[in-house]
């Protein structure tokens, strides 16, 4: 152990994990200095494995908006992570929790965008960028040991937990209702779980977007066109378990559900 950080070494062992589904200890347990720079560093390394492999980048997804979530996991700051089309479940989907570690899965709004987007911009701006908006749901499953880490270093290395997501079939023009006031309820075999206004995701979802904006232009990058955009979730996590339908019903933007086995 030389305090060092290699992060194609940190990433190849993360990435190790993720295949292999075992569970691994914090990197900050080895590298207590490690930087969210560095993690950062780390997680473009992952994506160029994924890239490797085959996978193609459709997106990014945003981890932490919401207050609900940052009080569940003891973290104060948004957090991004890639997605790559490799990681899209269709919607009605089923899962296989023995492709995973300990999959959770969490309540979500997101974006498609049409434009680029770089840098400082506006709501505005950022809205007339994207083309539809979606009901959605990310499936987490930190590669951690009990899904538990204790720095933001360690989940923005560990893609922010991000393994699958699905998007709902109904897409709308993000301009065609008021975003920041709809319902949003997560169903587990039909009894309510989960529920919360959109606010909850960074007062505003629209608002996720302008952050990830900020993030990626802090390492030189842009949101590309045609990208999609997982706003963060609006409510604590569900451990996902074998024989669970999980439905999302957001009030304007239909339904999206998917089963694990
Ligand atoms: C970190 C990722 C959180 C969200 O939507 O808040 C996240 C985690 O909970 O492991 O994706």
């Amino acid at each position: 152990m030389t305090g060092t950080v290699n992060p194609a070494e940190l990433a190849r062992r993360l990435d190790d994990a993720r295949r292999e589904r075992r569970e691994v200890p914090p990197l900050t347990n080895e590298l207590p200095a490690l930087s969210v720079p560095d993690a950062y560093a780390i997680q473009e390394e992952g994506l160029k494995l994924r890239l490797a492999a085959g996978e193609r980048l459709v997106g990014l997804k945003m981890g932490l908006t919401s207050e609900a979530k940052r009080r569940q996991m003891n973290l104060d700051s948004p957090v991004y992570g890639v997605l790559t089309d490799k990681m899209r479940v269709q919607a009605d989907g089923v899962v296989s929790l023995a492709q995973g570690i300990h999959p959770k899965i969490e309540p979500e709004i997101a974006f498609r965008t049409a434009r680029e987007l770089k840098g400082t911009v506006t709501r505005d701006e950022a809205l007339d960028a994207c083309e539809s908006v979606f009901a959605a749901m990310e499936i987490l499953d930190s590669r951690y040991r009990d899904f538990k880490y204790f720095s933001l270093p360690d989940v923005v290395a560990d893609n922010a937990s991000s393994s699958l997501f699905v998007l709902g079939t109904q897409e709308h023009p993000p301009r065609a209702m008021d975003l920041t006031r709809l319902e949003m309820k997560m169903f587990v075999n039909d009894a309510l779980a989960h529920s919360a206004r959109s606010d909850a995701i960074s007062g505003d979802p629209v608002l996720s977007l302008v952050q990830l904006c900020e993030l990626l232009a802090k390492r030189g990058q842009v949101l590309p066109a045609g990208s999609i955009v997982l706003a963060g979730a609006a409510t604590i996590a569900h451990m996902f378990q074998p024989g669970d339908r999980v439905k999302l019903v957001v009030e304007g933007l239909g339904s999206v559900a998917v089963s694990a086995a």
